[in-house]
């Protein structure tokens, strides 16, 4: 039986790479026989240091995110990770199955840690182990993701096989396949086409949120970076373009169609003409998510009803798990 299961961290405002790459796909996967599972990843939110209060609340807005861009909690599990323990005590046992040698390899901790490495937390440092408890822990076997957690899906892979290989049980876990499809699974940056959209960067110009207003979306997608050639005869030639190909995957992604049909539709048009079509597709899709999104976070105790709901559900997954692999690893339990 298939079972997907994909995270987000409470961090901050959603951005449009974060809607095409991830949750408008969970979106997508929900109602196609696969059990789905979506979490908000509030323990890895805290790798990186937090306010309490502004935790909670961005935990809350992201749950109504969630909802605004369609998760259904009566089709999907929708939970915050630090409300099913198993997460956490299944990560300690991968700790101790994960090797330093393979978590010196992400790069997303060279890229996040910076030049203060030695002042990075533990849990920065450990994250990939986390997430691939998030995973394992649901024995899910295709996670939705970004091209930017590719590594971080290979490393969760080699935790899987080595824990089995280690307790002598071969099919305990199984290997997740990483979902990283379509032609948005890495939205880049509007101001800089080589750089990937994120919600860190300090320029609010180079993404669009998901609570931004048709006019901030409009005035983002007129002032994106593009180069004087206008759209090409073919895919092929948004080869060396990075900032004409990240618009295209954008309109391809937000119609749900491919870059070639995009290109074949707009070959030879300016960037000035295909531009103002992207924005009004852009506003078409994004804007009413904030409004959906508003009229939830007025009613937080049906989030956190939700949320309550969501993890009494995991739980009862996620538990046994646990308890299996601790069983297997020879940790004593006598009630
Ligand atoms: N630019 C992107 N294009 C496509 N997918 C993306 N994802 C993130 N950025 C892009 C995918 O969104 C999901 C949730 O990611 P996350 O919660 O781990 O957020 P993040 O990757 O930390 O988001 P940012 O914007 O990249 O934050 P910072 O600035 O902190 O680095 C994942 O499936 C991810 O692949």
């Amino acid at each position: 039986a298939h079972r997907v299961f994909s995270g987000v961290q409470p961090t901050g405002n959603l951005h449009l790479g974060n809607y095409l790459g991830a949750v408008k796909r969970f979106v997508e996967m929900q109602g196609r026989g696969a059990e789905t599972l979506y979490c908000v990843v509030d323990l890895h939110a805290i790798t990186v240091p937090q306010k309490p209060a502004e935790l909670r609340g961005a935990i809350r807005e992201l749950t109504a995110a969630f909802l605004a861009c369609g998760l259904d909690p009566e089709r999907s599990i929708i939970f915050n990770q630090s409300q099913v323990p198993a997460h956490a005590e299944l990560a300690w046992l991968f700790n101790c199955v994960a090797r330093i040698g393979w978590l010196n390899r992400m790069t997303q901790f060279k890229e996040k840690a910076g030049k203060d490495r030695e002042g990075a937390s533990v849990g920065l440092y450990a994250y990939p182990v986390l997430m691939a408890a998030d995973i394992l822990v649901y024995k899910a076997t295709h996670v939705p993701v970004g091209e930017d957690q590719k590594q971080h899906l290979e490393l969760a892979r080699d935790i899987a096989a080595k824990f089995n290989l280690d307790f002598e049980a071969p099919d305990y876990f199984p290997q997740p396949e990483p979902m990283i499809e379509g032609p948005a699974t890495r939205v880049m940056s509007l101001r800089d086409g080589t750089k990937k959209m994120s919600k860190s960067d300090p320029s609010d110009l180079s993404r669009i949120n998901l609570t931004d207003d048709a006019d901030a979306i409009a005035l983002k997608i007129r002032k994106a970076q593009t180069d004087p050639e206008p759209l090409p005869e073919t895919v092929d030639g948004l080869a060396g373009r990075p900032g004409a190909d990240n618009l295209v995957g954008v309109y391809a992604a937000l119609t749900d169609r491919t870059k070639a049909d995009v290109v074949a539709e707009w070959a030879g048009k300016p960037f000035s003409a295909f531009k103002p079509a992207l924005a009004d597709l852009a506003v078409q899709k994004v804007a009413p998510i904030a409004g959906r999104m508003r009229d939830l976070l007025a009613d937080p105790g049906h989030i956190d009803a939700v949320l309550a709901n969501g993890a009494e559900r995991a739980s009862a997954i996620a538990e046994p798990v646990a308890r299996g692999a601790y069983d297997l690893a020879g940790l004593l339990r006598t009630r």
